[in-house]
């Protein structure tokens, strides 16, 4: 079993950011050798904070799919390979992004605000992180994250005008955000891919998501898991087999859901 999650509104709390209920079930995963890999809009480094004050060295995923990182100690531990970490990229430069969003903004007079037009007490205003936390997130290097302004007529054409250059929108629990063409899903299935090439046996994923973002990861999952928001509606998934919708919100559905699953595997 391998454990993928997403962060904010999942194992995070949505408005604190706290993930004290999950500590317990973290713990149990770390006992039993499950790895728990981040898969999450979150930049690299954000994830390098929470990853060490978690103590977690497994495989992550940042920027919605734009880039996946096999730390070393992961990779000694489970593969012949033995030189470093591995960073595999399947997104878009975000100088790329910012090029064309903001061309395409003066032309099309549309009305949003993105990361790089705000000042760091802005993205605090907006996340209600702290400042040192705001300025990780602001270090971003493969996604833009927008505050929509206009019409969700003018979303769609937005979308499709940066379909024409290979760059897709995703819904988060707060932004809209700017990617290349990847998802958190095309990560799932490139890690299943990469344990088989290590010649491993294929884990199962249990993946665990509160936001549309989460779709393409929940879909490619074995096990899916929706932790409930308390902000806006689940995600529909339509027809997936091992779906599970928690009952509870943020990192206590998620821990109740896990200690579900982990019984169940007599784990
Ligand atoms: C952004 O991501 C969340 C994920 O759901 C969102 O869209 O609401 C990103 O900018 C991320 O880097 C940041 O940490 C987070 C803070 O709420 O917001
Ligand atoms: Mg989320
Ligand atoms: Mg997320």
């Amino acid at each position: 079993l391998v454990i993928m999650t997403d962060l904010d509104g999942t194992l995070l709390d949505h408005d604190t950011y706290s993930y004290a209920p999950a500590i317990p079930v973290m713990e149990r995963l770390k006992k039993a050798g499950i790895p728990l890999m981040l898969n999450t809009s979150k930049t690299a480094a954000e994830l390098m904070s929470l990853r060490n004050e978690l103590e977690n060295s497994d495989p992550y995923v940042v920027e919605n799919g734009s880039a996946l990182y096999l730390p070393a100690d992961f990779l000694a531990e489970n593969s012949a390979q033995n030189s470093g970490d591995h960073v595999h990229i399947l997104g878009a430069v975000r100088s790329e992004i910012l090029t064309l969003i903001q061309k395409i903004r003066v032309e099309e007079k549309f009305l949003f605000t993105g990361f790089a037009d705000m000042e760091v007490a802005e993205v605090i205003e907006y996340t209600g992180l702290s400042e040192s936390a705001a300025r990780r997130a602001m270090t971003r290097e493969f996604s833009e994250p927008l505050i929509w302004q206009d019409s969700a007529h003018q979303l769609r054409k937005f979308e499709a005008l940066i379909a024409n250059h290979g760059l897709r929108l995703l819904r988060g629990g707060r932004f809209v955000h700017v990617i290349g063409a990847c998802d958190k899903g095309k990560c799932l299935q490139w890690f299943r891919n990469w344990f088989a090439s290590a010649d491993q046996r294929v884990p199962r994923f249990v993946a665990l998501g509160d936001s549309q973002n989460d779709v393409a990861m929940l879909k490619t999952a074995d096990i899916a898991v929706i932790v409930r928001s308390s902000h806006h509606e689940p995600p529909d998934l339509e027809q997936q087999s091992a779906v599970i919708i928690t009952d509870e919100t943020g990192p206590q559905g998620w821990a109740t859901a896990l200690t579900q699953i982990l019984d169940d595997e007599q784990i």
